[in-house]
């Protein structure tokens, strides 16, 4: 089989299709050897001293690992002196990182988690990266005020699943590919051309633990996942919950599933970050023909607020996500 890499699978977005600007190429390779980086050092575990806490806590108050700080600073430093980039934002920075007066600015505003999945990395269990490319304003000063753009404006979305192989997952609007680090050679390799949802489903993702706390909608939804074949959905299901969104995505993207981390009474705003989880992976699995919404609507369309607001997060097969969606429109004129 031809092996085709990230590179020319970019070259070929941007000759036949049009749609990879040359700066956009150099960014989205940017991220992506930076991500080698990181799957390097996330490999090495116990080996180097990079397990547990940093002893600092990020802008949402939670303890940050020295894993999150050393992801963060990989791509900080990978991408400041490129020129493809107006501004970064992150989930372990504050405020937006702006470049450097000493490296030329470009178009592009990059958003990411740098280590998604933080509480697994001292059980080696599958965590990842995850980035979202949004166009800066004309002759905007890129602040927080020019990341607020609701998810539809994206130009690229992607993550990285660093498990038992390397995965890269990337939509640049023309469908997903999927790519797999080859060590060896150091090169991302096309092994997935396009992925593509199944519509329906027998396997949802939930952190179960959260049951009490539920609105009436998911817990109508589960209850009848959980009721079976003799139960109003005729089907048994499965359940999994890796509480890494990288791997519960992929896997959602790999054979169909449903994910839901929604509103409820304890997270009231939701828990995942609407800019840099929920936006990326919901343009992906959109682009994969799945559906991702908060339980009201699209989440492509929720015009941000703050940059690191939260926001309740469903996502999938298709079918499943609007049956979800449809019992929270239900509840909502009852
Ligand atoms: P951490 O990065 O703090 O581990 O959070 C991971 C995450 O944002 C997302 O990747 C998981 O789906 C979700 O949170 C897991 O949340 P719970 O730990 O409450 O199950």
């Amino acid at each position: 089989m031809r092996r085709i890499t990230l590179t020319q699978y970019l070259v070929e977005q941007q000759r036949e299709k049009g749609i990879v600007s040359g700066e956009l190429r150099l960014l989205i390779e940017v991220v992506a050897r930076a991500c080698k980086s990181i799957s390097n050092a996330v490999s090495k575990g116990a080996l180097t001293g990079i397990l547990g806490n940093a002893g600092s806590d990020n802008v949402q108050g939670e303890a940050q690992k020295k894993l999150d700080v050393i992801s963060n600073e990989v791509l900080l430093e990978a991408n400041e002196w490129g020129g493809h980039l107006a501004a970064m934002a992150s989930e372990e920075m504050e405020h937006p990182h702006q470049i450097p007066n000493r490296y030329p600015r470009g178009e592009f505003l990059l958003l990411m988690d740098p280590l998604d999945g933080s509480s697994n990395i001292d059980v080696n269990v599958s965590i990842g990266t995850i980035f979202s490319v949004l166009r800066c304003p004309e002759g905007v000063t890129p602040d927080e005020q020019a990341f607020l753009q609701p998810g539809s404006k994206q130009v690229a979305a992607g993550f990285a699943v660093y498990g038992p192989s390397t995965i890269l997952v990337l939509t640049v609007g023309n469908g997903v590919a999927g790519f797999t680090l080859d060590r060896e050679m150091g090169s991302w390799i096309l092994t997935q051309p396009k992925i593509e949802i199944p519509a329906d489903t027998s396997e949802f993702a939930i952190n179960m633990s959260n049951r009490r706390n539920w609105g009436p909608a998911v817990t109508r939804y589960i209850d009848e996942c959980l009721a079976g074949k003799t139960g109003p959905l005729g089907k048994d299901y499965n359940m999994r919950w890796v509480a890494s969104m990288v791997a519960d995505v992929y896997r959602i993207l790999t054979r169909g599933g449903i994910f839901m981390y929604p509103q409820d009474a304890k997270h009231k705003e939701g828990r995942l970050r609407l800019m840099y989880e929920a936006n990326p992976m919901s343009m992906i699995v959109e682009q994969a023909g799945g559906a991702a919404t908060n339980g009201m609507q699209r989440i492509l369309d929720v015009q941000p607020a703050k940059l690191h607001q939260r926001v309740g997060v469903i996502l999938g097969s298709r079918n499943e996500v609007e049956r979800v969606t449809g019992y929270h429109r239900e509840m909502q004129k009852s």
